[in-house]
């Protein structure tokens, strides 16, 4: 009568993750999923190799994590990088690479959304901050009105209001609740006061407070944990700004401003343009105004740093680290600079790239890098395979399991880029297309010799083109016919 229990007992050894032949066992306690986003946040960490970064808690939770040095998001916009992450498909329509993507196009894919399926398979879900585009998911322009960004999805979807009069008065805060006033506003801010006179240190208090929560419930969760900073205005405390003034320790590369494909250092995007004042100055040809506008920038990293550290610190302290996946991820990067643009609304290098960082229990070769080129797209798959939570047929990401289990494994496929317009780019270990829609034009950029993106070698290598072509051609080209599809529905 023994036998079975002896059987029993080694089969457990050798089949862990297969259902567990005893009544007695206990299956395994699903993980839980901390997201925490960061926005317009370039590859500027120190564990990603910026000499310049002041980022001791992401370089720190990057010691146990895997480190994606090559990950590139969808589209270079808030609200579409996060549809990307949300739906885990590419754009298929002009509606999905701007930033109401998500408000304005959910009906069709939410209830099949990265949150909507943790919460069908029994997780509890909640959004904090910024996820969507909306803060708190509030589409309106006061507190009262508007819409949920996307409802069904989230069982609780909050920003703390702190001083700020609006949801996207916290958007683009500065000190103590001053709104942004467009056109009017400056770039950046330096402000004598405490981490909690700009909204993120009100994100991350309640990111505090909900694990807390969190952790008195035996359900499993997913917590998209979303900061502002450092998104324009470059507004931090003092502090912050004072790790990053000239002597304090290097500068951040001036990289390729000179280049010359761009006639003005303020590209067409009227993000940095319109929306502030600047005095007259012109970071194009004020060599002062661009170092100031970088090391304010840089501050923005080391605050918003250091309020991700806040929720690390309460991730350990609440006893649930050690059952919870954590992503870090950048919803798209920024030029500060670079091809004399500053801003994000292009198909470069520096807007597509940012950060992805992931931790699972069990890691192996924890801080290992992999340069496998990977996608926002590819993080929807990852994580319904850590959870084993099926995943909705038809996603166009894979899953970086691989990457995980080995920093060696090669990328799956090319990095896929969308903006507006048709314009399209496509990133291989070692070159980036950019073309329009036609593909009449045409970038072409060797980024292993070349990875400032400084000669366009398209007339030079006709073949490399043709190739690239055909690789953008197997992902169909965003096509209108989906918003009017959609209107023909309503009626
Ligand atoms: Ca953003």
């Amino acid at each position: 009568m023994h036998l079975p229990v002896l059987a029993c007992l080694s089969l457990a050894a050798a089949v862990a993750l297969a259902p567990a032949p005893c009544a007695a066992a206990t299956p395994p306690a699903r993980p839980n999923v901390l997201f925490l986003a960061v926005d317009d946040l370039r590859n500027d960490l120190g564990a990603l190799g910026a000499a310049h970064a002041r980022t001791p808690r992401m370089d720190e939770f990057a010691r146990t994590a895997r480190i994606f040095s090559h990950h590139y998001v969808q589209t270079p916009t808030c609200g579409a990088s996060r549809c990307a992450l949300l739906r885990g498909r590419y754009p298929a329509e002009p509606a999905h690479v701007g930033n109401n993507a998500i408000r304005d196009t959910h009906a069709d894919w939410g209830a099949r959304s990265l949150p909507a399926t943790f919460r069908a398979a029994g997780y509890r879900t909640i959004a904090l901050g910024k996820i969507g585009h909306y803060p708190g998911g509030l589409t309106g322009r006061d507190w009262a009105v508007g819409p949920e960004e996307l409802p069904g999805a989230w069982d609780r979807h909050t920003i703390p209001r702190g001083p700020w009069p609006t949801p996207l008065a916290i958007m683009h805060g500065y000190a103590g609740g001053a709104a942004r006033e467009p056109g009017k506003s400056p770039p950046l801010q330096i402000h004598a006061g405490p981490d909690d006179a700009f909204p993120d240190a009100w994100v991350a208090a309640e990111a505090v407070a909900t694990l807390r929560e969190l952790a008195a419930s035996g359900q499993p969760w997913f917590f998209g944990v979303g900061f502002f900073k450092p998104h324009l205005p470059f507004a931090a405390p003092q502090k912050w700004h004072d790790l990053h003034l000239a002597g304090s320790g290097p500068d951040l590369p001036a990289a390729a401003a000179a280049q010359p494909a761009w006639p003005s250092g303020w590209h067409n995007s009227g993000e940095l343009r319109g929306n502030y004042a600047h005095a007259g100055r012109d970071p194009a040809t004020d060599a002062d105004y661009a170092r100031e506008l970088r090391r304010a920038y840089a501050a923005c990293v080391s605050y918003a740093d250091a309020q991700i550290g806040r929720v690390l610190d309460a991730l350990r302290e609440t006893g649930l680290e050690s059952n919870t996946i954590v992503v870090l991820w950048g919803d798209h990067g920024f030029l500060l600079g670079e091809h004399a643009i500053w801003g994000k609304h292009c198909l470069y290098e520096q807007a597509l790239r940012s950060p992805l960082l992931i931790r699972h229990p069990g890691l192996p070769q924890p801080g290992a890098t992999s340069a496998a080129i990977v996608e926002t797209v590819d993080i929807f798959p990852t994580l319904a395979e850590l959870c084993r939570i099926e995943p909705p047929a038809a996603l166009d990401g894979r899953s970086l399991r691989a990457q995980l289990a080995d920093p060696r494994a090669p990328a799956a496929k090319p990095a896929h880029g969308f903006w507006s317009d048709g314009d399209r780019t496509v990133r291989t270990d070692r070159w980036r297309l950019i073309a329009d829609r036609a593909g009449g034009r045409a970038e072409l950029f060797d980024l292993t010799a070349d990875p400032h993106e400084t000669r366009n070698l398209a007339a030079e290598r006709p073949e490399i083109v043709r190739d690239l072509l055909a690789q953008l051609a197997r992902v169909p080209q965003p096509q209108p016919e989906g918003r009017a599809k959609r209107a023909g529905k309503k009626q």
